[in-house]
């Protein structure tokens, strides 16, 4: 079956020009893009975004950081994508993360992840409409 994960370069891979190669390591694992844009959250926007960790104590910090910079936003597609997405991109914290996964190469801490990837395919579904209308999506 295929489905659908949705995907943001977050901004410390963004400035530090990792963009292109992250999603370079994304498109040979075999994922599509279904949808793509480069754009700034606001804090208002980042904060809607990371809403369920509203009461955890990362949030400031967590909403600031991803409205400090650009990021692209990407809806991917290939079968089982939103725990193969998981995998390629490693754990939340890049000290644990394995060996040739996106934030073991270019995360540089727990905050500071290089990318986001949905947990499950009810927030890929959210998450991808939170950025992409129907008329974006190919
Ligand atoms: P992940 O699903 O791997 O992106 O991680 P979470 O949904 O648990 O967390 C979302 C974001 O919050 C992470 F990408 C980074 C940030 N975070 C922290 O800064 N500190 C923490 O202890 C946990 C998460």
């Amino acid at each position: 079956m295929s489905n659908r994960t949705f995907t943001m370069v977050k901004p410390d891979a963004t400035s530090k020009g990792y963009t292109g190669g992250i999603l370079d390591q994304i498109l040979n694992a075999g994922f599509t893009i279904k949808a793509m844009k480069w754009t700034r959250l606001t804090e208002e926007q980042a904060g809607e975004f990371y809403a369920v960790h509203k009461e955890r104590p990362f949030y400031p910090e967590l909403v600031k950081f991803m409205s400090s910079g650009p990021i692209v936003a990407a809806i991917l597609e290939k079968d089982n994508a939103v725990a193969d997405f998981r995998k390629l991109i490693g754990a939340t914290n890049p000290a644990q993360a394995e060996e040739g996964t996106i934030r073991k190469k270019y995360a540089a801490s727990m905050g500071e992840n290089a990318v986001h990837g949905s947990d499950s395919d009810e927030n890929a579904g959210i998450e991808g409409d939170f950025f992409f209308s129907k008329l974006e999506r190919f």
